[in-house]
């Protein structure tokens, strides 16, 4: 089953919008499989955005993430990656579409909410580098036969 990291960064635990996250995704049918609530090292915060050095936001998105803890998740279902990147909405908050977290939520893109996994590749990879293999839990919903065909 595919899998894929999600972060709700500290302006979602600031703000006290875990829970919403976690319904919206519970509510789309996905299935989680970890979830960590930490404060996120600058050695953890580099390898996680390690992409995306050298580009002007890089030092602020450092700061940023490693600013207030951090609720991390791992979840799965068929096309997890992309169900999830479509309940978050676009990187930039004005650009999402009413109804996504970073439309209804945020209004800037250097406070928008959340991190999820953009490939499902890039999914295996973070959910590794968030998560030791013994802290994924493997287990079936009853519900499982309703949403997944
Ligand atoms: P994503 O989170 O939608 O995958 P990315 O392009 O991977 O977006 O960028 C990672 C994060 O870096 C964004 O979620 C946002 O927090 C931050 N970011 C991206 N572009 C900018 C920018 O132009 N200014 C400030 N922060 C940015
Ligand atoms: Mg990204």
């Amino acid at each position: 089953m595919e899998k894929t990291l999600v972060l709700v960064k500290p302006d979602g635990v600031q703000r006290g919008l875990i829970g919403e996250v976690i319904s919206r995704l519970e509510r789309r049918g996905l299935r989680l499989v970890a979830a960590r609530f930490l404060q996120v090292s600058p050695e953890l915060a580099e390898t996680h955005y390690a992409v995306h050095k050298g580009k002007p936001f890089y030092t602020g998105l450092i700061s940023y993430i490693t600013s207030s803890p951090v609720m991390a998740m791992a979840w799965e279902g068929p096309d997890a990656v992309a169900a999830v990147r479509q309940t978050m909405g676009s990187t930039r908050p004005t650009e999402a579409a009413p109804g996504t977290l970073r439309h209804d939520f945020a209004l800037q893109v250097g406070r928008n909410l959340t991190h999820a996994s953009d490939s499902p590749e890039n999914g295996e990879k973070e959910v590794a580098l968030w998560f030791k293999a013994g802290e994924l839990v493997d287990w079936k919903r009853d519900t499982d036969r309703w949403i997944f065909e």
